[in-house]
């Protein structure tokens, strides 16, 4: 109900903006530039600074502009050379050849530079009306200050005269060498987009809902999660879907497994983490004592923000459970302890099984034996539980289920890899009463990489949705990797904005607050 009342504000919210209202405290209604920033806000084009102010009147970086026009043009990133935050469309932008190497060189030392008006017409042209023309007699009659021009942008200034996207100044200057403010720079981006008939979304990806002030659905809200029938339920009964994001290994990439990094998950709507622990793979097991500090730092940081966290076994290459049980069980009785108190915490006892396992002969023995060792000191949280081929393997599971109550099975897939077939294996399951949980699932190839597939993605969520599945999305990083969230070099110790995210990254948490 409260995420009805969510969505229903959220909607409002979009009204407000589409209606030039101020979406940022330095855009005043009313302004010149009121309704350009606002539209391009509400196309998802631009975002402002995470102090939720625009700066308006701040000379646009370079930067900034090439990762405008890569979202008008639909342009995506491409592996970059430095670690900022726009690298990947920068590069991307240069091999497209909206610019020359020594204008933005891919190096990176102008990239925060404010950009020129004759560099920025260039750009926009080629990015949105590469077949615009304009004839040199009539255009370069209408600047007065022509000669100040660079020769090498003629063509693309007197395409842009032709066409309406770009005026002179009150004295019909151009002035190339100058600079040109956000705000104006809205005004060109918009008249370039209605001139070229639209936003270019080869692949729509979705914006995600502007930052909420808190997750909705917490622990706060839920309390001591229960398993009824197939449906997962909060304290009340009622059914409970989480939402959230699965870390990247905490032995690669603990830092986004970071207080802020949770936090920021969590203000996009989510309210589910998980910590994924690899066993093998350099993980737990050969640094049992830094790994465990790992996850209860990044579980208490979860739990502080009123998240529901996961703690992953993370079997990977080890893909028989039973090979490390003893140490599973430790390790588990000690988490179950040290949260004993704490309904926010559910246990993933094998990531994902995979090679010469069977249900029988392996994965359920292991699970009977590390579920007792939960269950004595937490007797009501939820347990999932994985399955042959990588957790696939429902089917088999829904044959020969665990005894044990509030305990879920879970599914694994990856939009690129997986499809119908393993969506009628879900609802297989589901008909046979076997509870399903969604612990990972990656927009991209089962590799991790490939892609991006958002339209199978979507086709995939919609699926869960439609039956309330919960789903953590893997993963929470900046891995130069498709199924990663975000962009290459993004922070994990501050705020994030669009900019940080990508394309999976953007389609996911546009998906958290779904109700
Ligand atoms: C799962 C694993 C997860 C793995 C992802 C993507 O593996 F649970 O650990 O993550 O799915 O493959 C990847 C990372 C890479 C990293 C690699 C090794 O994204 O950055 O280098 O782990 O640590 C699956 C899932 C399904 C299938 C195969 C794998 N499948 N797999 O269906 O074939 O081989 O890892």
């Amino acid at each position: 109900m409260k995420r009805r009342v969510a969505a229903g504000l959220l909607a409002l919210a979009c009204l407000l903006i589409l209606t030039g209202a101020a979406r940022f405290s330095d855009v005043p209604e009313g302004s010149w530039y009121a309704q350009p920033v606002g539209e391009m806000a509400a196309k998802g084009l631009i975002s402002g600074y995470p102090e939720g102010v625009f700066g308006p009147g701040d000379p646009i970086t370079a930067a900034q502009f090439v990762a405008i026009a890569a979202r008008c043009a639909g342009l995506a990133p491409v592996p970059g050379q430095t670690g900022h935050w726009a690298a990947g469309s920068l590069q991307a932008a240069l091999q497209a050849g909206w610019y020359d190497w020594d204008e933005i060189p891919p190096t990176g030392e102008r990239f925060d530079q404010p950009i020129s008006r004759q560099l920025a017409v260039k750009i926009l042209m080629r990015a949105l009306l590469p077949q615009a023309r304009g004839d040199y007699n009539t255009e370069s009659r209408k600047i007065r200050d022509f000669s100040q021009l660079d020769g090498r942008y003629y063509e693309p200034v007197l395409a842009a005269y032709a066409s309406g996207v770009v005026s002179g100044d009150n004295l019909g200057n151009f002035n190339p060498q100058n600079g040109l403010s956000r705000a104006e720079a809205c005004v060109m981006f918009l008249q370039a987009i209605r001139r070229s008939g639209g936003v270019q979304t080869p692949t729509a990806v979705p914006e995600p809902p502007p930052p909420a002030a808190a997750a909705q659905g917490g622990v706060s809200e839920h309390g001591w999660l229960q398993v009824i029938g197939t449906q997962l339920c909060g304290e009340d009964g009622q059914p409970v879907v989480l939402r959230g994001m699965s870390s990247h290994g905490i032995q690669w990439y603990g830092q986004y497994a970071s207080p802020q990094s949770i936090q920021n998950t969590a203000q996009y709507g989510a309210n589910l983490f998980r910590v994924a622990m690899y066993t093998g793979e350099n993980g737990y097991l050969s640094n049992p004592a830094a790994i465990r500090q790992k996850v209860i730092q990044a579980v208490d940081g979860a739990i502080a923000c009123n998240l529901y966290v996961i703690i992953d076994w993370h079997i990977l290459s080890d893909g028989d459970p039973m090979t490390c049980v003893t140490q599973a069980e430790a390790f588990f009785a000690e988490m179950a302890e040290r949260y004993r108190d704490q309904p926010g915490v559910l246990y993933e006892i094998c990531n994902e099984p995979n090679g010469a396992v069977t249900w029988e002969g392996n994965v359920k023995p292991y699970a009977q034996r590390v579920i007792a060792a939960i269950r004595k000191s937490s007797p009501r949280s939820v347990i999932l539980v994985g399955s042959p081929t990588w957790s696939q393997d429902i089917h088999l599971a829904a044959q020969s289920p665990l005894e044990e109550d509030n305990l879920m099975y879970t599914l694994h897939f990856y939009a690129g890899t997986h499809g119908e077939e393993l969506r009628r294996r879900v609802d297989s399951a589901l008909a046979k009463g076997l509870p399903v949980f969604v612990s990972e699932w990656g927009t991209s190839r089962a590799d991790g990489s490939g892609g991006v597939f958002l339209e199978e993605s979507a086709q995939w969520l919609d699926f869960l949705d439609r039956r309330g599945i919960s789903w953590a999305n893997w993963s929470l990083c900046d891995k130069n990797e498709t199924s990663a969230a975000l962009r290459p070099g993004t922070s994990p110790d501050r705020a994030w904005s669009r900019e940080d995210l990508s394309q999976s990254g953007a389609f996911v948490f546009s998906r958290f607050a779904m109700s």
